[in-house]
């Protein structure tokens, strides 16, 4: 299953290692044959190298359109070796293998990046690449496919380990990453397509990954799992760079996510913390300095603190580290960390630190889909957000500039807790988290039960939920949810409305002298 590389044909956008690779290749002995560009490139560095036009015997035309799409190229790819006709026809039209193809594309996904207009976009479409792509790879039994160039040191050294030849499991695996290639390339072309021209629900779509890592096992032990890039490049745990600690696990990297999201929601103006557990926050704090944040946010329920996930939205300091390092923490995500912080965390070997120079934008639009049986459930992330004007206040009480903050902040929390939602919040820290519940009403108890647990845990004569306000991820179905909130001590309610009982429940708010803003938006998390 050996193969000699004796004629490579190399057409290249990005010229990384271009020229080494053409070294290299020459010495082992390899013909090269090039395309106008990469050929240049090749020739300047003082290589022997012979123009695709050459060999074809048409010039490069159409503005490069049409530089490789012809029977001497394709046939030197796709005939097979050991075949007697195929061989004839190589004979008879005179054309002559190709063992190797090293190609990447137009900068197609660059060119997305950069918000290029449709006319670039359309330029970008590389064709004969992808074609070469397939045509090398399908014939991997003796021709060997190079799309990435993080590959040419593995194509080097798979030659010298066989004497100037590749095995078939590398010709195989090549083929492999080539089809995912193109694969991906015409997924970005599609996804662009849908949205110039305004198909929000595109007939057919495609999602393409790239390998990021492989995981060790997904939520649970027995499952297998690994971690794909989307190729986005948004800041978060994808694109994070980890500076100690163990690999990540699944659910580490699940966590990492709702944690970073949810304190990106707070920009970096003020410090804020976000402390997660099982995808949900445990406590979530602003404060005058990032450590008082992120206390502010673990008095929120020590108990589910421990082992958790921390968020932070500006830099990682020596002093909130020292408070992070009081307990166990898994994971520590933040845009950037000082080195007196990192040499703080260097001692505790088990905790992982992530830095990610931004945090994400929460409004900016993203794809997101979830598998269901059979099928993909697909929508746009939830960027919703309000302001103040957005609020309707639907009660005799006004509620006072303070409540209206803390209001805004439990809103902000209560769209990254799983529904039911219940977030109780006092001076920008929340001080109960009802989360994931069948019905709202047990999410308020359970947040004001949690809440009660903490004053005995810190010894307060009364629980924090005494003068609190309180968000609701969706509107309270019955009056019961907002009594419950209003005996906890809430004295004000943020909640979309919109349930035929509003009135009834505006009416207990009002018997109750509470003030309650409607938000004529759902943050529904499931
Ligand atoms: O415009 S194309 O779709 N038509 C072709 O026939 C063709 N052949 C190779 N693009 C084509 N290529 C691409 O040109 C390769 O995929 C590579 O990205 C690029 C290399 O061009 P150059 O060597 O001139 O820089």
């Amino acid at each position: 299953n050996l193969y000699p590389v004796r004629r490579a044909l190399i057409s290249v956008s990005d010229k990384t290692g271009l020229i080494e690779l053409g070294q290299a290749l020459s010495a082992r002995g390899v013909e090269l044959l090039s395309t106008g560009g990469s050929a240049k490139a090749l020739r300047d560095a003082g290589l022997d190298v012979r123009d695709v036009a050459d060999v074809t015997g048409f010039p490069e035309m159409m503005d490069g359109r049409v530089k490789t799409l012809h029977p001497k190229v394709h046939g030197g790819l796709l005939a097979l070796r050991d075949n007697a006709d195929h061989v004839a026809a190589m004979e008879q039209h005179d054309i002559g293998g190709i063992d190797l193809l090293v190609v990447n594309l137009y900068p197609f996904e660059a060119a997305l990046a950069r918000g290029a207009d449709y006319d670039e976009m359309i330029e970008n479409i590389d064709i004969g690449g992808p074609a070469m792509i397939r045509a090398a790879a399908k014939n991997h039994g003796f021709v060997t496919t190079v799309v990435d160039v993080q590959d040419y040191d593995a194509l080097l050294a798979e030659l010298d380990r066989h004497d100037g030849q590749t095995c078939l499991k590398f010709r195989q695996k090549m083929a492999q990453i080539a089809y995912a290639r193109t694969g991906a390339y015409d997924a970005a072309v599609s996804t662009w397509m849908a949205g110039a021209i305004g198909q929000e629900t595109p007939r057919r779509r495609v999602f393409a990954g790239e390998l990021a890592q492989t995981l060790r096992y997904g939520e649970n032990p027995h499952q297998s799992a690994a971690f794909y890039l989307d190729g986005s490049n948004r800041p978060g745990v994808a694109t994070a760079q980890q500076h100690q600690g163990k690999e990540l696990s699944y659910n580490n990297i699940n966590d990492t996510d709702a944690a970073f999201e949810l304190v990106a929601e707070f920009g970096s103006d003020a410090p804020a913390c976000a402390i997660i557990k099982h995808a949900n926050p445990c406590g979530v704090a602003s404060g005058a300095t990032l450590a008082e944040a992120y206390s502010r946010a673990f008095d929120c329920d020590r108990t589910s603190a421990f082992g958790g996930i921390i968020a932070l939205n500006q830099t990682l300091d020596a002093p909130t580290a020292e408070e992070i390092c009081k307990i166990f923490t898994e994971v520590v995500i933040a845009p950037e960390a000082t080195d007196e912080a990192k040499a703080i965390f260097a001692a505790k070997k088990n905790l992982r630190l992530l830095t990610t120079g931004a945090l994400p934008d929460p409004k900016s639009a993203i794809t997101t889909f979830r598998q269901v049986g059979g099928g993909f459930l697909v929508q746009g992330k939830d960027n919703g957000a309000i302001s103040l004007d957005d609020l309707k206040v639907v009660t005799e009480r006004q509620p006072t500039q303070d409540e209206l903050r803390d209001l805004l902040f439990a809103w902000k929390v209560a769209k990254h807790v799983k529904s039911n939602a219940i977030i109780y919040v006092k001076d920008g820290a929340t001080v109960g988290v009802g989360a994931g519940q069948m019905s709202r009403v047990d999410s308020t108890r359970i947040a004001a039960r949690k809440a009660q647990d903490m004053a005995e845990v810190m010894g307060l004569e009364q629980p924090l939920t005494k003068g609190s306000v309180v968000a609701s991820d969706a509107f309270f179905p019955f009056a019961d949810g907002l009594i419950t909130a209003a005996e906890a001590g809430a004295t004000a309610i943020i909640q979309p409305g919109g349930s035929m009982r509003d009135q009834e429940v505006i009416d207990a708010a009002n018997e109750r002298g509470l003030a309650m803003v409607f938000t004529g938006m759902r943050h529904f998390r499931h």
